[in-house]
């Protein structure tokens, strides 16, 4: 598929996605949504970490597109929801780390793309919120669901009920963002951090990855099951081998991702 609203840089097995929609603020249209499912779909497997950010300095992503949700009806509406929420959710179970790097406005949908990353970092210029309601409609690309898990329930429903739009350091703050850098930093600090996650073991990060995402919605005895049978799965790869022969041979380990 040929991609209008998406530009992709491959570096080594970093793949840098800029949603690129510049007369509006890189919102997401279905085309936009569409576009994105295909590219998670087929991701190239030489892929070993995913860094999401906006094109332009001054949005990451404002939201769904309001000019087209402006018309639908209750299944229109329903269905622009689902084809959102599978497109993020395929995102959030990518086998490999995704990193968002909100470079500026994460409103409504934006917020939601960032959160079903693994990992936020932002712009001391990013402005993040969940506005919806005061467009008439609820966060429904997966907001209601992802918010509350990573901030709580309280400040969560603040910001859902009330629509507002909180600056970079109180996404800190609340821990929905890990760190914040100046814009022009912003990009190499997702690097940095995504060279760190190329030097170990892929298939590791991956099940660490399995593990965390489905513990979100097991009880602890399922939860703790879960994890040793992961843990598990990594004493049959050579990465854990090689992990371990090289710290005992006291020499850098290089890990295949087998
Ligand atoms: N949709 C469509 N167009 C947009 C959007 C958007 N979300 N955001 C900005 N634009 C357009 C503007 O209309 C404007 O276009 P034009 O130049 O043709 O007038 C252009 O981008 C530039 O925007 P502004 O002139 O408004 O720029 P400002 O710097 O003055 O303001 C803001 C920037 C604060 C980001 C402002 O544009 C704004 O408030 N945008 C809307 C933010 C918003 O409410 N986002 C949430 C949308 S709802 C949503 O995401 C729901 C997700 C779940 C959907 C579930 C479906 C069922």
């Amino acid at each position: 598929m040929d991609y209008n609203f998406l530009k992709i840089e491959n570096n080594d097995g970093i793949t840098i996605l800029k949603i690129s929609a510049p007369k509006s603020l890189n919102a997401l249209n279905s085309t936009i949504l569409k576009e994105l499912g295909d590219f998670v779909d087929n991701i190239d497997p030489a892929t070993r970490v995913l860094i999401i950010t906006g094109d332009g300095e001054k949005s990451f992503v404002a939201g769904a597109d309001i000019s087209e949700m402006a018309h639908l009806n209750e299944q229109e509406g329903y269905e622009f929801g689902k084809l959102g929420a599978k497109v993020f959710r395929t995102i959030e179970t990518l086998p490999i780390p995704v990193i968002a790097a909100v470079n500026g406005f994460a409103l409504g949908g934006g917020c939601e793309l960032a959160m079903c990353c693994d990992i936020r970092i932002a712009s001391v210029k990013a402005k993040f919120g969940q506005p919806e309601v005061g467009l008439g409609i609820i966060p429904g690309f997966s907001g209601t669901y992802r918010l509350p898990k990573l901030i709580g329930q309280g400040y969560a429903k603040e910001m859902i009920y009330t629509g507002k739009i909180i600056r970079a350091d109180e996404a800190l703050r609340i821990g929905l963002v890990n760190s914040i850098h100046e814009p022009e930093e912003l990009l190499p600090a997702a690097l940095e951090m995504a060279k760190k996650m190329l030097a170990c073991a892929p298939v590791a990060i991956s099940l660490a990855k399995q593990s965390i995402n489905e513990n979100y919605d097991l009880d602890a005895p399922a939860s703790l099951e879960l994890e040793s049978k992961l843990f598990g799965k990594c004493f049959a790869t050579a990465d854990q081998k090689e992990g371990m022969a090289a710290f005992l041979e006291k020499r850098p380990a290089k890990f295949e991702g087998k």
